[in-house]
């Protein structure tokens, strides 16, 4: 028997996404531009280059309450990657991400610059846990129909703040007292901690890049590690699927996958 990992086509891969809602795909981007998009956004962050987002901005479980506070400045985003280095907008555009992308809509591929298109930082100290969610829930499209790509720029395990999905939740249709006024997903109740129960977390190694539906619920504990994790995200819809006007999605130019 051989030890050889079995290699997915692109097609299964897809398929993959459509049937569980995520996806793992190994290998998509080069070693090389891995270790430089780390190394930038290492010094990114040592710099407190901006636009940046902090977690006391949110103040999800375990950020600080307020930027005056010990930890205060602890950053949780750097924003706007497509446009902080050129790096960051040649790995959004890439050919590889651009032909899995573009199978999956079967169609011209728009990366939104207004949603994700970021480097998460997760913090040891005063990193924050985000709670269950669905990343449609600040976004108007025409259709609820785009997908999260997720470039782990380092190892990302349960241990240090990693993703966890609820397989096959893409597909799954709620009413709106399942979620809180913040639209996270209520574990308080019996038949969301079920569906909670079903969760799972993929290990990422560094250079994996898992796709995922803007409809699967997803979560992320906190960073109980010594060191910071470092993951570049940004979002993509079909050409078809529109932002609606006048809302936070429309707010900024896209960028067409051609
Ligand atoms: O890394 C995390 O805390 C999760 C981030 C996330 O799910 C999101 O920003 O939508």
């Amino acid at each position: 028997m051989s030890d050889q990992p079995i290699l997915k086509s692109k097609k299964e891969q897809v398929g993959e996404l459509r049937e569980n809602g995520f996806v793992i795909v190994k290998g998509l981007v080069p070693p090389a531009r891995l270790d430089a998009l780390r190394d930038l956004s290492k010094r990114q962050l040592a710099e407190a280059a901006g636009p940046l987002e902090f977690e006391a901005d949110l103040r999800y479980p375990g950020a600080p309450d307020s930027k005056d506070v010990p930890g205060g400045h602890t950053v949780r985003r750097l924003l706007d990657a497509y446009a902080r280095d050129p790096l960051y907008a040649q790995c959004a555009t890439s050919p590889d991400v651009r032909g899995w992308i573009e199978l999956y809509f079967g169609e011209t591929p728009y990366l939104s610059r207004a949603h994700h298109n970021c480097v998460m930082t997760k913090h040891p100290a005063y990193g924050s846990l985000t709670g269950w969610h669905r990343d449609v829930r600040y976004w108007a499209f025409e259709r609820d129909d785009l997908v999260s790509v997720w470039f782990a720029l380092g190892n990302e395990t349960a241990d240090n703040g990693a993703l966890w999905f609820v397989p096959g939740s893409h597909k799954l249709a709620f009413t709106s007292d399942r979620f809180d006024d913040e639209k996270f997903f209520r574990a308080d109740i019996p038949e969301n901690a079920a569906l909670i129960r079903t969760a799972f977390s993929p290990e990422l190694e560094v250079g994996d890049v898992v796709f995922f539906h803007c409809n699967t619920l997803h979560s992320a504990g906190k960073n109980l590690t010594g060191d910071v994790k470092f993951s570049l995200v940004y979002t993509y819809r079909g050409a078809s699927n529109a932002a609606l006007p006048g809302t936070r999605s429309a707010s900024k130019p896209e960028v067409a996958l051609l």
